[in-house]
């Protein structure tokens, strides 16, 4: 017997405030289902969620990481080459992307990185001192990662970028069901997605960015022409909306915990772990579910073949069962083991990219700036995938 309850992830008063629903979902048992969509099962402690990660021959991406069971309904986009595939395809797609943001690729954009942080920063001081007061969201976590990231992907700068906003919003909402939010972010991404499909074509790429590398890839074989383009599409669907929400809601993190953001200042090397632990206690990425490939079970419990398992990352990041004190956010804590970024094979590929953004917005935050105070109410932006701050007004007291 499977519990079954009345709830519904995606309703806009769980998306606001999805910590009670989570513990509700973890109580409940291992595994549960969800009376409004009948289909599925769903997994909310930390020991289910990372084995069904873990489990990549059981439990597949190829029929969609997200509601919509690609056996059954066809994908909304053509589908990605990595994040919905499995082997062998994965394997070689995987192979080149893990190259292009390997350790060693990341370690040599880290000084323009961590440059491009410095310089925000110091402008965001000089808007506060103007102002008197920043939007945590437009002027800091949107403004890094779209001036960063599309830089070593190798796109043209300029305002259009804006559309990798709009884009990825689409693909996240994409994941959930087609409700009022996904209905409403398709609604004005015609153009949008235009934009980006061209803009995943060799000619719009800086020689040597990411983009690029796709193409060298390409060039000696180890992908096809045709895929160059769509493995390109990924860096433009994954890489922004992602990174803006990280550092978003850990600024939120260190605005309503102003002990956390003294620690942080006295010791700016803290930056890293201080990103880490706010992706554990406010995940970016809520959600994203797997296909069970056979008849199979999850803690003993029967699943059938071609079932959707809705994975809650961000409830098994606060798994009392793994986390003591799971709802508090402690800088100190090292949280290796959280879900944020999935685990297993697919487990983001960006995840060296999306620290390096982290870790040095926070340090050039850490060391220029003394206290950090909210001068207002925040606003959310409703995702059926994402945890999305809308606006964030902030007051930057300079050290
Ligand atoms: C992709 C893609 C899109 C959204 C998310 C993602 C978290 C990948 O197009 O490959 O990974």
């Amino acid at each position: 017997m499977i519990p079954e309850l009345d709830i519904d992830p995606y309703a806009p008063e769980h998306l606001i405030a999805p910590y009670p629903m989570h513990q509700q979902l973890r109580e409940a048992g291992p595994v549960v289902r969800l009376r409004p969509y009948p289909t599925l099962v769903a997994c909310a402690r930390h020991e289910q969620v990372q084995a069904v990660l873990g489990d990549h021959t059981h439990f597949i991406s190829g029929a969609g990481v997200g509601l919509t069971n690609f056996h059954r309904e066809p994908p909304f986009r053509p589908r990605s080459l990595i994040l919905e595939a499995d082997a062998p395809l994965h394997t070689q797609t995987r192979a080149v992307l893990s190259r292009i943001m390997s350790p060693k690729a990341v370690q040599q954009i880290r000084a323009g990185f961590a440059a491009e942080a410095e310089a925000l920063v110091d402008r965001c001081l000089q808007k506060g001192e103007n102002k008197g007061e920043i939007c945590g969201i437009h002027d800091l976590a949107q403004a890094y990662p779209l001036k960063v990231f599309p830089d070593a992907v190798g796109l043209a700068d300029g305002p259009e970028r804006e559309n990798l906003l709009l884009y990825g919003d689409m693909v996240f909402n994409s994941m959930g069901p087609r409700n009022a939010l996904f209905e409403k972010s398709v609604e004005k991404v015609g153009p949008v997605t235009a934009w980006i499909m061209a803009h995943c074509q060799r000619e719009h790429l800086r020689p040597g960015g990411f983009g690029d590398q796709i193409y060298q890839a390409a060039d000696a074989g180890e992908i096809s022409q045709e895929q160059a383009p769509m493995l390109v599409r990924s860096f433009l669907s994954a890489g922004v909306d992602t990174t803006v929400n990280g550092l978003g809601n850990a600024l939120f993190a260190l605005a309503q915990h102003p002990e956390a953001y003294a620690q942080l200042h006295a010791d700016p090397t803290l930056a890293r772990p201080a990103f880490e632990e706010a992706l554990r206690w406010e995940s970016t990425a809520q959600t994203f579910f797997r296909t069970a490939a056979v008849d199979t079970q999850i803690a003993g419990v029967p699943v059938a073949a071609d079932t959707k398992v809705l994975c809650l990352l961000a409830a098994a990041n606060r798994d009392p069962r793994k986390w003591p004190e799971p709802d508090r956010y402690d800088i100190l804590r090292r949280p290796s083991g959280h879900m944020a970024f999935g685990s297993g094979i697919h487990g983001c590929v960006g995840q060296a990219v999306a620290r390096l953004e982290g870790e040095v917005v926070l340090a050039a935050l850490a060391r220029r700036v003394k206290r950090i105070e909210c001068t207002g109410p925040h606003t959310r932006r409703l995702n059926n995938t994402l945890r999305a701050l809308g606006s964030l007004p902030l007051r930057l007291i300079p050290a």
